[in-house]
């Protein structure tokens, strides 16, 4: 069996984002070819990633979703190509996971948390492989139509605990689990803003706590630009850092080397305190 994942992705460490697809938010089309997703992947590894997340599907707000023919004929080519490094695949497809974890991949990162396909767990299950539990309100065709909460941090905070008892309950060592608020999925700028102040209540179910925040929206919005469909790498690094502080541990992020670095001084300054 693998060991806890806080054993073996210790805190901080950073996932580096590679999409396969012609629509994700701020990459979009990029990489479609799958040795500029392969250079793309190694180039994140070298620049201090622990991790590369390989997704073939965009969940930004509005998208449709695609089939499973396309995910894998995405996904497939770029993971058999980087059998040796450490991956993760993002999907909520059980037989896109399937695929990747016969192929390498040692996590799977479903952003809707094994409520798509539930079938899901039992594929992380046998393939003894890491778990990252997403929230998400709604879907994304719709999730950004007024978003609602009475309590966003304790509601976000529940429905993770419910998932996490939901995978333990499908064979899922909980130690292989991490957690992640969804930043951006089904929530406006003041509840991304909340969830991540208030971080440290999300830490408290004890499971290491991922955060994707890397130049989303609201970054550009709290900005000033109320239209801004991304966010600069300088308010990601420091949403990064303020997350760190208050207890997370993993990082989903674009750009590496200013995640690794700003995160690397961070640590520095808080182990001084
Ligand atoms: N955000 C995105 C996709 N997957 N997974 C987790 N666990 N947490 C996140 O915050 C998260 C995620 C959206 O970002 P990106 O992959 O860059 O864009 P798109 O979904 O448009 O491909």
């Amino acid at each position: 069996m693998r060991p806890p994942l806080e054993q073996a992705f210790p805190r901080p460490s950073v996932l580096g984002v590679v999409n396969v697809t012609p629509d994700s938010f701020s990459d979009g089309g990029r990489l479609l070819r799958p040795d500029a997703a392969v250079a793309e992947a190694r180039g994140l590894l070298a620049e201090g990633a622990a991790i590369v997340d390989v997704g073939g599907e965009s969940t930004r707000p509005g998208s449709e979703g695609v089939s499973l023919e396309e995910e894998l004929a995405r996904v497939e080519p770029v993971i058999e190509r980087l059998a040796d490094a450490p991956l993760s695949i993002d999907t909520s497809k059980a037989d896109v996971a399937r695929r990747a974890l016969e192929l390498g991949a040692c996590m799977v990162n479903d952003v809707t948390a094994l409520r798509s396909e539930p079938e899901l767990a039992g594929v992380v299950a046998d393939g003894d492989a890491y778990l990252c539990l997403m929230h998400m309100l709604g879907e994304p065709r719709m999730m950004q139509d007024e978003p609602r909460y009475d309590d966003v941090v304790s509601e976000v905070k529940a429905f993770l605990d419910e998932r996490l008892a939901f995978a333990v309950d499908a064979g899922i060592p909980e130690e292989h689990v991490c957690l992640d608020p969804g930043i951006g999925f089904g929530k406006t700028v003041e509840h991304n803003v909340e969830l991540l102040g208030r971080l440290d209540e999300l830490a408290a179910l004890g499971r290491p706590v991922l955060v994707g925040a890397s130049r989303k929206r609201f970054l550009g919005r709290l900005l000033g630009d109320p239209d801004a469909l991304t966010g600069p790498v300088s308010a990601s690094v420091a949403v990064a850092v303020l997350a760190y502080e208050r207890g997370a541990s993993l990082f989903r992020v674009h750009d590496v080397r200013e995640h690794v670095e700003g995160l690397k001084v961070a640590g520095a300054v808080a182990g001084a305190a």
